[in-house]
């Protein structure tokens, strides 16, 4: 039986430019992949209805990237935001070093209780792979967040991703009473 009550629960979804963010989303909330779509600039707040455990669920995703990564101090756009994904790309190194850059916004923005999951995106592009699971599972463990790996293209859990976002938040005191 679904709930009459519906939750709307803000997340945010982070990291480097070109690391696959917008794709994960619009594979998501469109069930779409396109290799040559290009969002105009601006476009980044984006919104998904969907069923969890018989409770109605509207999530309400915001992209962050690019400049904000530099930002110091308040970021509005992490206001009030409920969960987080920190996406790097598998086959960029940089990416993955900008973690911390990206883990450290989160904290100076969001209370330290708010779930959180480590994305690795462009699974599928195994051959030009250039972080090694180990090496980003030590990372992930040392800052205490669960890590997947996701491909946009393929589709290659990110409605998991999305679900295990929405499962740690309804989960926390706030919602489980
Ligand atoms: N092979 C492959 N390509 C991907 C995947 N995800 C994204 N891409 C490609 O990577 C490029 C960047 O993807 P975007 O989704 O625009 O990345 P973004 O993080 O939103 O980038 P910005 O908004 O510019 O910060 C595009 O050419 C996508 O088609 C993936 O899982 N696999
Ligand atoms: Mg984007």
């Amino acid at each position: 039986m679904v709930s009459e009550k519906e939750y709307v629960l803000k997340v945010v979804l982070v990291g480097d430019d070109g690391v696959g963010k917008t794709s994960i989303i619009r594979r998501y909330v469109h069930g779409l992949f396109d290799e040559n779509f290009q969002v105009a600039v601006g476009t980044r707040i984006f919104s998904k209805d969907l069923v969890f455990e018989g409770k109605r669920v509207t999530l309400s995703i915001f992209e962050i990237g690019g400049q904000e990564k530099f930002r110091f101090g308040e970021n509005i756009l992490y206001k009030g935001s409920e969960g987080g994904v920190v996406v790097f790309d598998v086959t960029n190194e940089n990416s993955f070093q900008s973690l911390d850059d990206w883990f450290g916004q989160i904290e100076s923005n969001l209370d330290v209780k708010v779930p959180l999951i480590l994305v690795g995106n462009k699974y599928d592009l195994g051959v030009f792979r250039k972080l090694q699971k180990e090496a980003i599972l030590d990372y992930a463990s040392n800052r205490g967040v669960e890590y997947l790996e996701s491909s946009a293209k393929t589709g290659k859990n990110v409605i998991y991703l999305f679900q295990k976002l929405v499962q740690k938040i309804l989960a926390s005191p706030k919602y489980s009473s």
